[in-house]
């Protein structure tokens, strides 16, 4: 069985990991600043030019890409290359506002399926097997970038995409998926869902499980390998540097490696924007050194983590990131979709409501549940509880329609959210996705 993707990289020498890395990001930066106006003034404002990069150690030289730039330059400021190039868009998983919209050209979509087909390789996935793809396809990143993995290793790949239980369990069982790709939660569903169905996965060849898009905590990995009689692997990624196959375990389960001929990965204080050490939490950081059509110097992607250069036992080189364990900002994912309590604030304002709320997150079996409790007015609290009612469904389908999510609305008295010293606590999050 092939152990590796691409050995040769895979298990270089951090010598040559930096070599490379120093030379593709040398092009990179002279490629961003010939062709991204945001990059080239962003680069003059610091007194940067292209031809001070000469190597890694002068990646610090350059200055942090944000969300905020990427939404600034909406929908295609940031791409590099003219459109006539770019052979596919995908878009954040946020549904409001100004999503995350980036490119790849067909360079870079090959590049993206050797990170997903090395991720797939590193779990002990074959051209024997069948892949079932139950990330959603479209403009997420999940199923596609999934599938051309898939697909570029040779696998039968089942492009299923998200939703229907009932059609996901069938084609598992009749079509005997080997592999099973989607969002931990869901996976935690498909397996509650199979046992209520009578189906003994024990008996089905479904034998891996590749889980990312959401944090996940050791507890759930239990539950799915359980449920689903399967081994359960951990992937990260994000929509502005790839997709899926960014980072990815190894059999090994001892963090995910980093694609680091691709991804140039550090950790860094995030109020200081300074490195911190090995082992050390901060905010991870990522710069593209191969992509042509979207490449982000130096993004910062709000998640915090660790990550360590020690060499692994399975033979890799690459270094390792923890599993991301928390964000700097309060972005939420629930059923997959990234939301920020902005986005809700910005519904009630807009409805006339009052600005004290709070949205508690739960997970009832394996499905998120999410209840928004906003305090009534003095007046309001007078209303009948038929009128409170209808304005709660009211504001219910004003969040389904700017937000792509319907969550439970619920009128509290007056006074009733309780008030914070310092940050207003805006959140309850008590599924404790990130294990703490
Ligand atoms: O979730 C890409 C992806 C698809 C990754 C399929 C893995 C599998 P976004 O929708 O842009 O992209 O969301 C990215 O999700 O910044 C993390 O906060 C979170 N995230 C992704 N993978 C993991 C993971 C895709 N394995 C955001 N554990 C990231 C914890 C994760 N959080």
């Amino acid at each position: 069985m092939k152990k590796f993707y691409s050995p040769e990289i895979e298990t270089a020498s951090r010598g040559e990991i930096e070599k490379i890395q120093s030379e593709r990001l040398v092009r990179q930066v002279r490629h961003v600043y010939d062709n991204v106006e945001l990059y080239r003034n962003r680069m003059d404002e610091a007194g940067v030019k292209p031809e001070d990069i000469k190597s890694l150690d002068d990646l610090t030289k350059l200055p942090f890409t944000s969300k905020q730039d990427l939404r600034d330059t909406y929908p295609y400021g940031m791409f590099a290359v003219p459109m006539e190039d770019v052979t596919r868009i995908h878009a954040s998983s946020g549904t409001t506002g100004k999503q995350i919209v980036v490119g790849y050209t067909d360079n870079d979509l090959d590049m993206w399926a050797t990170c997903c087909a090395r991720q797939l390789t590193a779990v002990g996935v074959t051209k024997k097997d069948k892949v079932h793809v139950c990330y959603g396809y479209g403009l997420f990143t999940g199923g596609l970038g999934l599938h051309d993995g898939s697909h570029k290793l040779g696998c039968v790949t089942i492009p299923a995409s998200a939703g229907n239980t009932a059609r996901q369990l069938t084609i598992m069982t009749d079509f005997g998926s080997t592999v099973l790709g989607c969002t931990p939660s869901y996976a935690m569903y498909l397996g509650e869902s199979a046992a209520k169905a009578g189906i003994d996965t024990s008996k089905l060849p479904l034998r891996v499980g590749i889980f990312g898009a959401e944090p996940w905590t050791e507890e759930m990995r239990q539950k799915i390998e359980e449920s689903l009689n399967i081994k359960a692997y951990d992937i990260y990624g994000l929509t502005e540097i790839c997709g899926p196959g960014v980072a990815y375990e190894c059999t090994e389960q001892k963090g995910m490696h980093v694609n680091e001929d691709y991804f140039i990965i550090e950790i860094i204080d995030p109020e200081t924007g300074e490195h911190v050490k090995d082992g050390e939490k901060g905010e991870i950081v990522f710069t593209c050194i191969k992509k042509e059509a979207f490449p982000l110097i130096r993004f910062r992607t709000k998640d915090i983590g660790v990550i360590t250069h020690e060499k692994c036992s399975c033979g890799r080189t690459f270094v390792r990131m923890s599993k991301p364990m928390g964000r700097v900002d309060d972005m939420l994912i629930v059923r997959g979709v990234n939301l920020f309590p902005s986005q809700i604030e910005a519904v009630l304002l807009k409805e006339g409501h009052s600005p004290n709320y709070q949205i508690v997150v739960d997970r009832q079996g394996s499905l998120d549940q999410i209840e928004v409790r906003i305090e009534m007015e003095d007046e309001q609290f007078l209303d009948t509880t038929s009128k409170i009612t209808k304005t709660e469904k009211e504001l219910q389908e004003k969040f389904k329609s700017a937000l792509g999510i319907k969550p439970k609305v619920r009128l509290v008295a007056p006074n009733s959210i309780p008030r914070s010293e310092g940050k207003a606590v805006r959140v309850v999050d008590k599924r404790h996705v990130y294990g703490n």
